[in-house]
């Protein structure tokens, strides 16, 4: 099959979601089209079935704001017709599924059918989506999709209480390369960042502020005053600087490291003891996946889709939104002793297993199948 991926090309979920899933089915077979602003950031090696397009915006002074889905729906035309790409595959509904419908009326002009997959991932249903002043085009946009999925129970749930939707939606949860994450490394260059006597905690998002940073660091300084520990704080984004000076504020600076974004997740949390992920709302927690993967435990809010990954007293624990006092108490209870935190860990990995991507991808193909199927009907 000839897919074309349109996703954001960012660190972040769903651009990570977008890419894995291309570079799997690309493994599988698929010859696979990235189109979109920039090459994403996991997509290092291009190949003979796996290809790149950019959309480019050219700079007018006239518009205050540049019409990317006017861009992004000509390029997808484009591509379609060059490439004989046989199904699209939007990552994200705002304006990814816009721009493709569009797309999808243009080629109808020529005789050229096109079905579309939209993935709804979160943000473009709970924060961004659901505003008043998008809501009538992403509900537009979904129900004229040919399928639909979404990335957790809730987020569809969400999606459905929000908008008035017509479509089925498929829910195909998010899937991790367990292999990946193996720890292959022999030596995960732990002492680099820590004693040995002291606990690494991990948090990795966009430090937006959905992702709730304060409370990150207000537990990691309940944490590191019940024993020696470090705070290792992963990505980029507008609460970045306030959350240095909170770190600062409160005393503890020196033991926490700001890397910034890194391609090197895999490394950081090769060597974690304990990830946190406090978010006020999360489709999924793709972060809390990857670090279930590397056998790092969870201890996270029970908002969204959280609670389909991270299983409560099993990979770790779960708090209500801002129960700063809940997730410090549940961290030093997994930290403090040896054997508990060995468990953790074990637990942590297994129960990422049921997100391996051998079983989920399928799910996608099964969904491009069927839909090309039905539009053949049609
Ligand atoms: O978490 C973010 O802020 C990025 C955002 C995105 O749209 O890329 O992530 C969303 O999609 C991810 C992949 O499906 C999910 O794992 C995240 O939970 C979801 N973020 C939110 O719902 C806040």
């Amino acid at each position: 099959m000839k897919v074309g991926i349109v996703c954001y090309p960012t660190f972040g979920g769903s651009g990570v979601v977008a890419t894995e899933l291309g570079l799997e089915l690309s493994k599988r077979g698929h010859e696979i089209h990235f189109i979109t602003y920039s090459q994403p950031v996991r997509l290092e090696l291009l190949s003979n079935n796996v290809h790149y397009h950019e959309v480019t915006v050219p700079e007018y002074a006239l518009f205050l704001y540049q019409p990317y889905e006017l861009a992004l729906s000509s390029k997808l035309v484009d591509m379609v017709k060059l490439h004989k790409i046989d199904i699209l595959h939007v990552h994200y509904a705002i304006p990814h599924a816009y721009a493709a419908y569009m797309a999808k009326k243009m080629l109808q002009e020529e005789g050229i059918y096109i079905p579309i997959v939209t993935t709804l991932h979160g943000t473009d249903i709970t924060l961004v989506g659901s505003h008043p002043f998008y809501k009538t085009a992403v509900a537009f946009s979904i129900n004229k999709s040919d399928a639909v999925t979404s990335v957790s129970e809730s987020l569809k749930e969400d999606t459905l209480r929000l908008f008035d939707i017509k479509k089925e939606i498929d829910v195909v949860p998010n899937f991790i390369d367990i292999d990946k994450h193996h720890n292959h490394f022999t030596d995960c260059q732990r002492g680099m960042m820590a004693e040995d006597n002291e606990k690494i905690i991990t948090h990795i998002s966009n430090f937006r502020k959905v992702k709730q940073i304060p409370d990150v660091i207000k537990v990691f300084y309940n944490i590191q005053k019940a024993m020696p520990a470090k705070l290792m704080m992963v990505g980029e984004g507008p609460e970045r600087e306030s959350a240095e000076l909170l770190c600062e504020r409160l005393g503890i600076i020196d033991k926490v490291i700001f890397f910034g974004n890194s391609n090197e997740i895999d490394k950081i949390l090769c060597f974690s003891d304990l990830f946190l992920l406090p978010s006020i709302t999360e489709s999924f927690g793709l972060a809390a996946l990857e670090a279930m993967a590397s056998g790092v435990p969870v201890i996270s809010s029970d908002t969204g889709g959280i609670p389909e990954v991270n299983s409560h007293g099993v990979s770790g624990f779960l708090s209500s939104v801002n129960d700063v006092e809940d997730m410090s108490k549940n961290a030093i209870h997994i930290l403090s002793d040896p054997e508990r935190l060995l468990e953790f860990k074990r637990n942590a990995k297994e129960a990422s297993k049921r997100f391996d991507i051998h079983e989920i991808v399928p799910q996608y193909e099964k969904i491009y199948e069927d839909t090309l199927q039905k539009c053949m009907v049609i």
